[in-house]
């Protein structure tokens, strides 16, 4: 299902997923699978591919002509995307949307063919495997839309608060197919009204960007987590003689974030994060959770008294940060990167796949308000020289494509990390009283002290991005030894006690929401090879620290 509210008036569009495409394996060796599977999926839910890793292709036909634009918002891991036997485009990183236009398609049937592979190999610096579970397949939305010469491409919106009066900006793009340069104009609208029109010049073949500079909006209703107030914002292009040509629709909301100080301040109210880190994972359906289960989980955290999720560790689906919008749920979403050391992040191809995963995160996430952060890198090597210049040209590539966001990583290099001067907010991920015994308010505060007094992060604001401990569902001892549902409740009473009372720290996310699945070669240090530190199991069932994290977060 393609967002709700995706329904172009003018630009026509047929939803390719929701349902069954013709799949096979392409093994290197025996027999192929054939099935039809459907799509968003993963071939790990069909019990004939439920631990298959390496290439596979999925196909089926469509109808269309003219110019075409297909967009994946997701395919595990790499994809490479073929019309009528040709290649249109191939893209790596499972967690990110790509498109592919195709030009002068004759009229009648045609067919997509989606060749995929969710193996590991030395060319992919990213999926690697890892304390989560990779899949393979089509695994989020495919749409496709026929397109005129000229068609919006993106539409992004800055909003900002002056003297309590909003404004904001918007930044549109506009692609010319034809060989002929246009003329025309650019009709913005926010729910129906008309607010600006912009006079549009784009050469032959080109992309050309224009800016509406900033336009008070008086009667605009904020956006906050209490009243998530959305807006469509709707972009339509006319030719000079006033024939609608293309339209392009997003949802937007009013809503500033800034950081004053060690304060994270929203529409100028200071953050109080009580979170969870969440992995997009489900027994059933591996990383393509339908639209209810994912209403569930923002349920499940809403109930917890939750008021951010961390969406550890990629870019989310955007059906889920739909929903977050939609809800007032507070997003950290950061690239896709966990726990790689030095040597890997010298991999020839880490940078440019993180970047990659950087820009198409933003171009195609920057309008949803609930997004209030931009993370990268999860606990990779910043405690080295090496990784800091990595850590320093990502932090810099999310300024230079978006200024209303602050951004920051965590880090779990303790009092050896040597790039808090770079990112807007100090984050840390720790484990006092699960990976070593430390009483926790001894620990925060040698840690908390020392980022003050001895790194670039004095002053800024400070959140813990990873805290818990682990349980197996229906393990329960009066020993309260590790592993039993008794131990993590105490635990993370501790923990998030401990925290709440530290000065200076702008909240928490627990580690984690759910129990996720977790790569076969992690088996040894993950019982039932699953991180089992989820307040809730991997079927969504409740453990004993579920009430302690639910009376503590609605208490703070
Ligand atoms: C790290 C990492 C998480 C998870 C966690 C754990 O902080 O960021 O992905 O592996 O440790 O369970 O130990």
């Amino acid at each position: 299902m393609v967002r709700a509210f995706e329904t172009h008036k003018i630009r026509k569009t047929q939803e390719l997923s929701g349902s069954l495409w013709d799949f096979q394996t392409l093994p290197e060796e025996g027999e192929a699978v054939r099935l039809k599977t459907p799509v968003p999926g993963c071939w790990q839910s069909e019990p004939e591919t439920l631990t298959y890793r390496g290439k596979a292709c999925y196909e089926r036909k469509f109808s269309a002509s003219g110019n075409i634009r297909l967009e994946f918002k997701g395919v595990s891991h790499t994809a490479q995307v073929y019309v009528d036997d040709k290649m249109a485009v191939e893209h790596y990183n499972a967690y990110t949307p790509f498109s592919a236009v195709v030009k002068g398609l004759p009229a009648g049937e045609h067919t997509l063919k989606v060749c995929v592979d969710n193996s590991f190999g030395p060319d992919s610096a990213l999926h690697v495997p890892n304390d989560y579970q990779t899949y393979g397949g089509i695994t989020r939305p495919v749409v496709l839309e026929e397109l005129a010469d000229q068609y919006v491409a993106g539409l992004h919106f800055t909003p900002h608060l002056q003297e309590g009066q909003w404004y904001a900006s918007v930044e549109a793009s506009v692609v010319n197919l034809s060989e002929k340069s246009f003329e025309g104009r650019l009709e913005l609208y926010l729910d129906g009204e008309g607010f600006v029109s912009l006079s549009i010049h784009a050469e032959p073949g080109k992309t050309a960007s224009f800016s509406t500079g900033e336009i008070a909006f008086p009667q605009a209703e904020a956006w906050c987590p209490e009243n998530p107030r959305l807006y469509l914002l709707s972009a339509v292009l006319c030719a000079q003689d006033g024939q609608q040509m293309d339209d392009l629709i997003d949802r937007v909301g009013f809503r500033e974030i800034k950081t004053e100080g060690k304060n994270i301040l929203l529409n100028g109210r200071k953050l109080r994060i009580k979170g969870f880190c969440r992995h997009e994972d489900h027994p059933q359906f591996g990383c393509s959770l339908p639209y209810a289960a994912m209403c569930r989980d923002l349920s499940l955290m809403r109930d917890l008294g939750a008021n951010s999720v961390r969406t550890s560790h990629y870019p989310n689906d955007e059906l889920f940060l739909d929903l977050c919008d939609e809800t007032g749920m507070l997003v950290w979403e950061e690239n896709h990167a966990r726990g790689l050391s030095e040597e890997d992040m010298r991999n020839p191809n880490f940078e440019r796949q993180c970047e990659d995963c950087i820009r198409e995160m933003i171009e195609a996430h920057y309008n949803h308000p609930s997004i209030y952060i931009w993370g990268i890198l999860n606990e990779c090597a910043s405690h080295t020289e090496y990784g800091r210049e990595c850590y320093r040209k990502q932090l810099e590539l999310i300024r230079s494509l978006d200024q209303s966001r602050p951004c920051s990583f965590a880090s779990c290099q303790f009092k050896t990390d040597i790039c808090f001067d770079l990112p807007d907010v100090v984050s840390y991920n720790i484990y006092p009283q699960w990976y070593h015994d430390t009483p926790v308010d001894v620990y925060l505060k040698d840690l908390y002290d020392w980022v003050q007094e001895e790194t670039g992060g004095s002053g800024k604001p400070f959140l813990i991005t990873e805290v818990g401990a682990g349980a197996i569902y229906g393990y329960r001892t009066p020993e309260k030894v590790k592993w039993s549902e008794e131990y993590q409740a105490q635990a993370l009473e501790k923990q998030l006690s401990a925290i709440f009372s530290q000065e200076g720290c702008s909240g928490v996310y627990i580690w984690q929401f759910c129990d996720c699945r977790v790569c076969d070669s992690w088996f040894h240090i993950r019982p039932r090879t699953m991180n089992n530190k989820g307040v809730v199991d991997e079927y969504r069932r409740p453990k004993l620290a579920y009430e302690v994290v639910k009376r503590i977060y609605h208490s703070v």
